[in-house]
This record gives C-alpha cells, structure tokens and sequence, in this order.
C-alpha cells in the first residue's frame, strides 16, 4: 500500500507526518511524505522556528513525484492540519491528479481545527475552507466531535446527535467519517469513544479517558485508520486496530511522564495491536 501525506514535519517530537508516518511504515505502508511546514516543533508551545513552505513549493514537490510516475500506484492522499490557507488547493489538486491516474485511490482528510478543550487552534479562515472546498472533495474524513460540530453546524452529544451529525457530514461528500474524541455526556466517567460510520453501519468503540492530552495523537489515529480501512475494506475492524494501537501509544506515553508522544517505543502497538476493546455496531 501507498500513501501520499501532505502534512507538517516537525524536528523535535510528533506531530503531523513527523506523526503519522513511522507508524504507517510500521504496519508495511509506503508512505511519500510531502511536508507543508518545516518546524522545529508543534505550535503547542507557543513557540517555534523554521518556515512554512509555501504552497508552490509543495505543489512542485508532489509534481515531481507525478513525473517519476508514482501515482498510478498511490492508494490513498493523506491530509492533516493545514498551515495556511494555499496549501488546501494543492492539497485538492493533488487528490484529483491521483484520482485521474488511479480511480481506486481515496481521498482521507483529517479536519484539523482544534477541539473541545482548547478550541480553535488554526488561522480563522482553515475551516471555512476546509468545509466548503476540502471536505466535499474527501471520501473519509476524522474529525473529532468538536470538529464535526463545526462542519455541519450541530452540536453532537449524544450517540445518536453524533450518528445524525455523521449522516450530515456524509451528505457533504465523505462516505466514511470516523469521530474521535466523543464525549458523550451520558458516557460512563472515565471513557471516551471512537465512532464510525460508512454506508455498511456504524461502530463505536469505548476507551479508558487517560487524564492527558498529547499534539499529533489525532495525526497517528487518522493515519492508522485509513490504512487499515484500506487494508480491510471494514470499518469495524480498521476501528478496532485503530483504537488499541492509539491507546496503547498514549498509555505508553503518560507512563514515560514525557509530553511528546513515545511514538517509536510503541512500535508494537502499531504492528500487533491487542485488540483489547471491543466494537460495538450501533446501527
Ligand atoms: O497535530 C496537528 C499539528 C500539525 N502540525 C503542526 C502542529 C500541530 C498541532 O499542534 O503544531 C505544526
């Protein structure tokens, strides 16, 4: 399998493809990583160095890679937080360059706006843009459910609010959207939950709420997610890998009391996930 993932780098700790893309090699991806920013670290420490690359340097990048003759082969364009507004457009560019080489190829766009706790963490205008012009576009997309309330304009809760909220985001375009993050007020305490739905049902699956928050575990979870929706064809299953090497990688990570994700010591995690919770069809 191949993987085109446009996202940032950073030099120091996970986020973005500096996130997603061990973990994807891990599991036997090929993944072209196209890097949209160069920092030195996330933006969460409210401060960093190095550039934002601009969006015809990107663009050049994934045009040479077209010449080489790669697309044919592509199974999947990956997408992340954009770094600014430009990067969108090649972003779409790109996906429909691979989809005209190979139609098989998916589009999986992780809507990156911030979530509940913190909320908005990108430029204003990403996620108009990523509502009109990138999600339509997108055959899955992973929100998370403070996300999801922004691209349709509702305000999941509840299993079925989300459910409905999933169904609208679906009406936008994606056939598969998988929500993270849902904090269902009538959860059990201590919980959280992952929930997916495509056009064979909808999963939900529940996990341990680790009293943490760690940048890039929404990179690696979308990236897990697409490729084994990919590998599998089912979205329960791909839920389920996905949901046992993520909290693994978390646990992993409050254990070590580092604030970056201990994201190559959970190598195992990704390649023999446990599978220690369960999925539970919700439709
Ligand atoms: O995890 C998304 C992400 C991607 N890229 C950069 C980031 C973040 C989140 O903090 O700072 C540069």
């Amino acid at each position: 399998m191949k993987i085109l993932s446009i996202q940032s780098a950073v030099a120091y700790g996970h986020v973005g493809n500096s996130a997603a893309v061990f973990p994807l090699q891990r599991i036997g991806v090929d993944v072209l990583p196209v890097y949209t920013v160069n920092f030195s670290n996330h933006t969460g420490y409210g401060a960093w160095k190095g550039p934002l690359i601009a969006p015809d340097d990107v663009a050049a990048v994934i045009e040479g890679i077209q010449e080489r003759g790669a697309f044919p082969q592509i199974d999947a364009v990956l997408s992340g937080y954009q770094g600014s507004e430009g990067i969108a457009d090649v972003v779409i560019d790109a996906v429909a360059r691979v989809k005209a080489a190979n139609p098989a190829a998916v589009y999986a766009c992780d809507p990156v706006m911030g979530n509940a706790k913190s909320g908005c963490f990108v430029a204003p205008a990403i996620p108009v843009l990523l509502r009109e012009k990138v999600v339509p576009v997108a055959d899955i997309i992973t929100p998370n459910q403070f996300e999801l309330g922004f691209l349709t304009g509702t305000e999941p809760d509840t299993i079925e609010s989300t459910l409905a909220s999933a169904d609208e985001a679906r009406a936008m375009g994606p056939s598969t959207v998988l929500v993270t993050s849902v904090e269902r007020p009538d959860r059990e305490p201590g919980t959280i939950e992952m929930l997916v739905v495509d056009d064979a049902g909808a999963w939900i699956v529940q996990t341990p709420q680790l009293p943490m928050k760690a940048n890039g575990s929404g990179d690696v979870t979308a990236a897990l997610f697409t490729a084994h929706y990919i590998e599998s064809k089912d979205a329960a299953t791909a839920l389920a890998r996905t949901a046992s090497s993520v909290f693994d990688l978390l646990d992993n990570t409050l254990n070590s009391g580092e604030r970056e994700l201990q994201l190559v010591a959970s190598q195992e995690a990704y390649a023999h996930p446990r599978m220690q919770f369960a999925v539970r069809q919700v439709r």
